[in-house]
């Protein structure tokens, strides 16, 4: 073909199919900012569509912003491209990172930044209600859907919830599962921030972006407290939905 964008997936109209190919060719950087696009008689011939569902998928992705067109020099992936579809995550249920993932079908991802054991702060026991000098473990990671980056995630689990920090794989939920001391209730509180310089190089974005911070305080059924995580998400790639009733 007269493209490297890969083959045209399955499933909804064809100019969905197309802009799908494309966000994807931008996710893994196979399209960087500010490449051009293969111009439009090329799209229609490589995948065997009109020129008109070729034209109205460019159409909705410069109209997102996702894409720039230059009169007379073709069509150009946008430095403000968005490098993620969002994501729509539940605020009312207490899922995992991963489990949001697989329900989305996208492959969750995590990169170990830090991870160790100690004891907790002062200030950590008293939001946990722990005594002074509880063990704990401490761990940050970049959490990743389908190899991009979506969250930064700093957690402290309790000492009796895991054996040691070796025994968080892929996910950590999994790890509690299997210790039995997977959190069944939790508070949330939710902020907007911006990513400084160190956020922003890892979660690819510019600084000054804006995020959204979860903090989530998880407790088992006995009022045991197990986890305090800060997830910081890219604010790009998430709208945050619950279900209200009166
Ligand atoms: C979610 C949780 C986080 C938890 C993680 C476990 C929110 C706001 N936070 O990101 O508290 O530690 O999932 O995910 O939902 P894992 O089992 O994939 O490691």
């Amino acid at each position: 073909s007269s493209t490297d964008l890969g083959q045209l997936g399955e499933g909804g109209p064809l100019y969905v199919r197309l802009q799908r190919l494309i966000r994807a060719a931008v996710n893994d950087n196979r399209l960087v900012i500010g490449a051009a696009l293969p111009s439009e008689r090329d799209l229609s011939e490589a995948y065997n569509l009109s020129r008109v569902t070729v034209r109205r998928a460019i159409d909705e992705l410069v109209d997102d912003g996702f894409l720039s067109r230059r009169r007379g020099s073709g069509t150009f992936v946008s430095d403000t491209a968005p490098r993620t579809e969002r994501v729509e995550k539940s605020f009312s249920t207490l899922s995992s990172f991963s489990e949001d993932m697989k329900a989305r079908d996208r492959i969750p991802g995590s990169r170990w930044l830090t991870r160790g054991s100690g004891f907790v702060t002062p200030e950590e026991a008293l939001s946990f209600g722990l005594s002074p000098g509880s063990p704990v473990h401490r761990f940050r990671r970049l959490r990743l859907a389908d190899g991009a980056p979506m969250a930064i995630e700093i957690s402290t689990i309790t000492g009796f919830a895991l054996p040691s920090v070796e025994a968080v794989g892929a996910s950590l939920y999994d790890a509690l599962s299997v210790t039995r001391c997977r959190p069944v209730r939790a508070l949330q509180r939710l902020r907007a921030e911006t990513a400084g310089e160190e956020r922003a190089k890892l979660l690819e974005v510019d600084a000054g972006h804006a995020g959204l911070l979860i903090e989530r305080r998880a407790f088992l059924a006995d009022g045991r407290p197990v986890e305090l995580t800060r997830s910081f998400y890219r604010g790009d790639a998430y709208d945050m939905v619950a279900e209200l009733g009166v």
